[in-house]
């Protein structure tokens, strides 16, 4: 035996050498994807580079593997790589090569979707802003300009991939590449161009020659030799244009983003295994998770408009890189079982027999030797099955579930029997809880008399769209302009009222403050109304519009105006209306704070920061500055800004994104349970009702020094930064449910130990994690058997049998155990 184990690793080895060295031959055909030769399903993720941190990647990849995917993907994200015509940027964590090889070297496949537009939920669809200024341009269609854009850097990409060996067809990890992205959603108003574009697009694509397959997303006319791909919640029902092409789902979405405003939303891991197990049932053989792990919108990155700085998308890896339980296990459960009949699935025939309403068998059966793989599903959204095989046996299969049946008679997997760990996570204050250390605070304000005063840097006679102004260069811009009152009969009663294009509006007059508005439910254009008293003669009115990421979505998404854009901006008498639209406008990109680098604590500026006994607090235009001390252990750190405004946060000089603890979520929609049958939309399970969409902020553990760290603010509506802390992430409360059969396991994380058992029961109990009861009966040796296994320990696996609870069971009744633990 010894020596049999030892032959095979040495075969297995040399064969992944002669593969590096020569090179892999990826084709597919409709069932497979063929790798040398091997026939294939892949199941993949998306984990994007510049969502988390280089120090994060090597983890992530490690916990996607673990979870059992075959392969990771991500965009390319042109308006990082390349800020500025010509001059890219790959440091730091948009090393896109560094992450791929991280991803070859943890044994993965890989997918570069280079887009290079991407929605993405990415500041302006992941396209430079500089694209839009440059002269004659039209964006996604069929344009010199653009085309020659898009080819230069889609060209750079594939340069890049194939230097550093990327390509499988290099003995590098990418299987697959993808050229433009969800076209075929939008492309109707771009008529007779956008067909001719799309045809552009695949022949550029293929001159590309790299040597593995292309694909196309969404995308029903996608040319030859580009295999279309499906995106969405379900696609189960989606066939490619192509006989010939596999079926592959690029965005199987597991949750959903989220808006400034907006609730979270949370979808089920039953409802995603459903998805994904139908999907294979009905001959899929790629699956991507659209995000396995999400992460966060650093800088200024969150796309447009209103998408929070979390990218969380309630995905198998939380923002952190944490589990996110049961979601992660059962998600891995599956790819086990789905691995169980790949052979089968690749190369066998798929016949499906209908047992009653909503219930389908689907056999796989291998044309040679006639061993079977078999899927049987319930798509019935109440009415659960129990279904007779005869000599295959008989089987329970819940409403809106898929059984997978090893050799078509035992059951390995159902969608709706969830197995794994319910992690309830919780954010511990740092230090003691009860008496910890307010952080002390200096502050700065944000100098504004300039504008305020009606200096800007240049001016126009009308008033500019922001993006074209600034280049996307800063959130801010000021428009400022004066008004001669002499001659008006009078200047009792005037109102301000100013049509802008979003995001956010601050208005003053002779340097006094008359306020703010925002967009609500969604809607970012509004007009701001206000009462402002003019005085005769010269009056300065000084407005400051705010961008809240670029829209990145539908066709021509990239002409959206933003900013006071055309305005009108009007002042209203009693008796006439005076249009000042075209008046002279003097304008200023940016905050003198953005300009002389207020964040980044190694330039001096010490002089600008005041030392006060007490910090003003709900005072707009406003820095703040403090320090604090690195964490201790190895679990994520957040900061809390509840209390504060709006604005952006620095740590050590590195942003951490936008904040707006101040936006509230709706307070209706929100339930404790979320009924996983039917067909889900981003609506239909929400929590965080009636509280701060995002009151935490992470702040990876690679911007934090040994020794003191410096968190700076900037805060745009005026907070109170009193109540601001740091506090770590962990596992609070391990629930656990395990069917009879299976294992129950139960973990910790960061070194902590389960300390208290709240709840076991072997028998039938009922309810959810945090509100288990008591069934109908149970084993009475429950609690302490899983007292004695998992007290004290890290972790800790109990097997669900009758024996382990020491008792016999009479004829078919099945135990399950339920565990609620305390880290
Ligand atoms: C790659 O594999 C496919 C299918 O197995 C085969 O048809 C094709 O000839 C192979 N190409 C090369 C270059 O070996
Ligand atoms: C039958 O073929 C499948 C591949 O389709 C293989 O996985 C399985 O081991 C074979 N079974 C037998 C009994 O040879
Ligand atoms: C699958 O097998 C069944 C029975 O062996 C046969 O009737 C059917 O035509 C086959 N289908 C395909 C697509 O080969
Ligand atoms: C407003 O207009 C009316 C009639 O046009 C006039 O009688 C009145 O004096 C005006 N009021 C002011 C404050 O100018
Ligand atoms: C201004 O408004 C007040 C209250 O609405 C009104 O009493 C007053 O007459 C108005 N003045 C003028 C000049 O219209
Ligand atoms: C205000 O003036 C601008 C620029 O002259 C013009 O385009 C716009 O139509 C005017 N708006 C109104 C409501 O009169
Ligand atoms: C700070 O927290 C305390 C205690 O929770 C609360 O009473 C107070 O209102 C908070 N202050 C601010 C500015 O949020
Ligand atoms: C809050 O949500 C409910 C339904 O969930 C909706 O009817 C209502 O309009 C929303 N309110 C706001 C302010 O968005
Ligand atoms: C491709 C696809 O299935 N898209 C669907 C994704 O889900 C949303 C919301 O349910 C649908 O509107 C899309 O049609």
């Amino acid at each position: 035996m010894a020596i049999y184990w030892t032959e095979v690793l040495v075969i297995a080895s040399l064969a992944c050498l002669y593969t590096s060295s020569l090179g892999a031959n990826i084709s597919y055909d409709s069932n497979a994807i063929i790798i040398d030769g091997e026939r294939r399903v892949i199941l993949s993720g998306a984990i994007h580079y510049p969502r988390s941190t280089v120090e994060m990647w090597p983890d992530l990849i490690q916990k996607a593997k673990d979870g059992g995917l075959d392969a990771i993907e991500s965009y390319i994200f042109w308006g990082r790589n390349e800020p500025q015509r010509r001059k890219y940027d790959f440091s730091g964590n948009l090393d896109f090569v560094k992450f791929f090889k991280l991803v070859h070297e943890a044994g993965l496949y890989a997918i570069l979707r280079i887009g290079p537009y991407i929605t993405a939920e990415w500041n302006y669809g992941g396209v430079p802003v500089w694209v839009h200024n440059l002269p004659g341009v039209q964006i996604r269609t069929d344009n010199e300009v653009w085309k020659n854009e898009m080819q230069t850097f889609t060209t750079k990409i594939v340069n890049m991939c194939k230097e550093a060996g990327l390509f499988a067809s290099q003995g590098g990890p990418i299987i697959f590449s993808q050229i433009e992205n969800e076209y075929g959603n939008v492309d109707g108003p771009y008529g007779a161009a956008g067909k001719s574009y799309i045809q552009w697009v695949a022949k550029m694509a293929v001159s590309q020659n790299t040597g593995v397959p292309w694909i196309m997303c969404q995308q029903p006319d996608a040319p030859q030799p580009m295999i279309n791909t499906c995106n969405g919640y379900y696609c189960d029902n989606f066939t490619p244009n192509n006989p010939k092409s596999p079926k592959m789902f690029t965005e199987n979405w597991t949750g959903w983003f989220k808006n400034w405003g907006g609730r979270d939303p949370f979808r089920t891991a039953e409802d995603v295994a459903f998805s994904v197990a139908r999907f294979f049932q009905s001959g899929g053989v790629f699956n991507n998770y659209y995000m396995y792990y999400g992460g966060s919108n650093f800088g200024r990155n969150a796309g447009g408009p209103y998408i929070t700085t979390s990218y969380d998308y309630n995905a198998p890896l939380d923002e952190y890189g944490n589990p996110n339980q049961p979601k992660w296990r059962h998600l891995k459960d599956l790819h086990a079982a789905i691995k169980l009949g790949e052979k089968i699935l690749t190369t066998g025939n798929g016949t499906s027999k209908q047992y009653g309403n909503n219930v389908h068998l689907t056999t796989y059966a291998d044309a040679k030797n006639g061993s079977r793989f078999c899927f049987l599903s319930n798509s019935d959204v109440s009415h659960d099955a129990n279904v007779d095989l005869q000599q295959d046996g008989k089987y329970f299969v819940p409403a809106w579930s898929v059984s997978i049946l090893e050799n078509c008679n035992k059951e390995v997997y159902n969608t709706a029997k969830v197995n794994a760990q319910t992690s309830i996570m919780v954010k511990k204050q740092v230090g003691s809880s009860r008496h910890h250390k307010r952080l002390s605070w200096v502050w700065a304000p944000e100098a504004i008399k300039d504008t305020l005063s009606g200096k800007g840097r240049f001016k126009a006679d009308l008033l500019l769209e922001q993006k074209q102004a600034t280049d996307d260069s800063s959130d801010y811009l000021w428009y400022t302009t004066s008004v001669n009152t002499n001659g008006k009969s009078s200047l009792e009663n005037v109102t301000l009222r100013v049509r802008t294009q979003g995001h956010v509006l601050h208005a003053f007059v002779n340097q006094k403050y008359v306020g703010s508005q925002w967009g609500t439910n969604g809607k970012y254009n509004f007009v701001f109304e206000k009462p402002v008293s003019l005085k005769r003669g010269t009056n300065i009115i000084t407005l400051l519009s705010t961008t809240v990421g670029l829209a990145g979505y539908g066709s021509f998404y990239d002409l959206t105006p933003v900013g006071i854009a055309g305005g009108p901006v009007e002042l209203i008498g009693s008796n006439s209306t005076w249009n000042i639209s075209s008046n002279q406008w003097s304008y200023k990109v940016g905050l003198n704070g953005e300009i002389s680098q207020l964040y980044n604590p190694n330039k001096a500026n010490l002089r600008r920061w005041r030392t006060t006994l007490d910090v003003p607090v709900r005072r707009r235009l406003t820095w703040y500055k403090t320090t604090f001390k690195t964490p201790s252990g190895t679990d994520s750190v957040v900061v809390d800004l509840l209390g504060l405004g709006k604005g952006q946060a620095w740590v050590n000089g590195k942003s951490i994104g936008r904040y707006w603890p101040s936006f509230y979520a709706n307070s209706s929609g929100c339930s404790d349970s979320c009924d996983y049958r039917g067909g889900y939309f981003a609506e239909k399970c929400v929590t965080n009702c009636g509280n701060p969409t995002q009151r935490w902020y992470h702040v990876p553990r690679s911007f934090l020094k040994k020794d003191g760290n410096t968190l700076i603010l900037f805060e745009e509506f005026g907070g109170n930064p009193l109540n601001v802390s740091f506090q770590t992430v962990t596992i609070g409360t391990a629930c656990g449910n395990a069917y009879e059969g299976h294992e129950l396991d139960l973990s910790c994380q960061g070194g902590k130990t389960i300390s208290e058992i709240k709840f076991a029961s072997y028998g039938d109990p009922q309810g959810k994690c945090g509100s288990f009861k008591k069934g109908s009966w149970e084993a009475s040796s429950s609690f302490s058997v899983v007292d004695k296994a998992c007290i004290g320990r890290e972790s800790c696996s109990i097997s669900v049998s009758s024996k382990t609870f020491g008792i016999s069971l009479l004829g078919n009744v099945d135990g399950r155990l339920a565990v609620e633990a305390i880290c």
